[in-house]
């Protein structure tokens, strides 16, 4: 079970559950935290508030690919975990050298340790949903997505369901020097989550996701990349249970688990790419690639 958010021709954005068969079901919330509460209320999973709700209803007569799909859920905050991959290891002590290949750096430290790289990466207003664009910062020259398996957390950091995300990164800005994550991290539209979010209590192992990274330039494929999470060097339980540790954690936080999927040194994204994230059992991500357009938007 998967739950979307689309948007209707009268502007109206709309909940909705899809079941295993790709049946589409309009729900009476309008928002996935709404959900989450409810399930609390009545002290349930949220799979069987889903369950009731569509029980008596009939699916819409359309199919998934004509909706104009949103952001699943408008989280508050986006979290991130970093170096949890050995390809992502391998990829971080390239960029903090200066491109040697086999350097050791404190990268190799923090995959090790027992602790894990966890930073906050987004907001609501800088998140973007399916086919919206994502961002180049205009001071890099070194931009690409980075493919990951989201988690879509309750406020005590239960994984209540699992999303696609695009942790966007500059790999010159932070090879620079680590101090300078937070700006090779956060712009205006750098993350990206959607299309769907699968419930959790439907995932036999969350470990046999397999994610698949694809760039298109002028129609053309300039990069593919694949690889499962069962490459993933801690537990996701391990990188939940930092996060909300001494932590507020809101209803509906998500938190990108890593990038097991880097494209090769010479790679950096352009205006008019397109992005296509694939996680069989949740969907395919996709978004094209702007240059910053008005560097102050006001948000209400
Ligand atoms: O250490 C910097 C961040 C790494 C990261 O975002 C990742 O491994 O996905
Ligand atoms: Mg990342």
């Amino acid at each position: 079970m998967k739950i979307i958010r689309y948007q209707k021709e009268d502007n109206l954005a709309i909940l909705a559950a899809v079941d295993h068969k790709e049946l589409i079901y309009d729900l009476p919330f309008d928002h996935f935290e709404e959900v989450l509460n409810e399930a609390k209320r009545r002290g349930c999973k949220v799979v069987k508030v889903i369950e009731s709700e569509i029980a008596t209803i009939s699916p819409l007569d359309v199919k998934l690919e004509s909706l104009h799909l949103l952001d699943p859920i408008k989280a508050k905050e986006v979290w991130a975990s970093g170096v949890t991959y050995e390809r992502s290891k391998e990829a971080r002590n390239y960029e903090a050298t200066g491109g040697k290949l086999d350097a050791t750096t404190f990268y190799d430290k923090v995959y090790d340790a027992k602790r894990p790289e966890i930073f906050f990466k987004s907001t609501d207003a800088r998140t973007i949903g399916p086919g919206e664009p994502v961002f180049l910062r205009s001071d890099s020259n070194w931009q690409i997505p980075e493919p990951e398996l989201g988690l879509v957390l309750d406020s005590d950091g239960e994984i209540i369901g699992y999303t696609i995300g695009n942790d966007m990164s500059c790999r010159d800005i932070e090879g620079e020097n680590p101090l300078y994550l937070p700006q090779a991290k956060i712009w205006k539209n750098s993350c990206s989550i959607g299309p769907a979010i699968r419930l959790a209590e439907t995932v036999e192992d969350p470990y046999r996701f397999e994610i698949t990274c694809s760039i298109y330039r002028n129609g053309e494929k300039v990069f593919e990349g694949s690889a499962p999470v069962s490459q993933l060097k801690r537990k996701l339980d391990e990188l939940t249970e930092y996060l909300v540790r001494d932590n507020i954690v809101f209803p509906g936080t998500v938190l990108l688990t890593g990038t097991c999927i880097v494209p090769p040194n010479d790679f950096t994204l352009q205006e008019e790419d397109q992005i296509e994230i694939e996680i069989p059992g949740i969907g395919v991500l996709k978004n094209g690639v702007k240059n910053q357009v008005d560097q102050n938007t006001v948000v209400q």
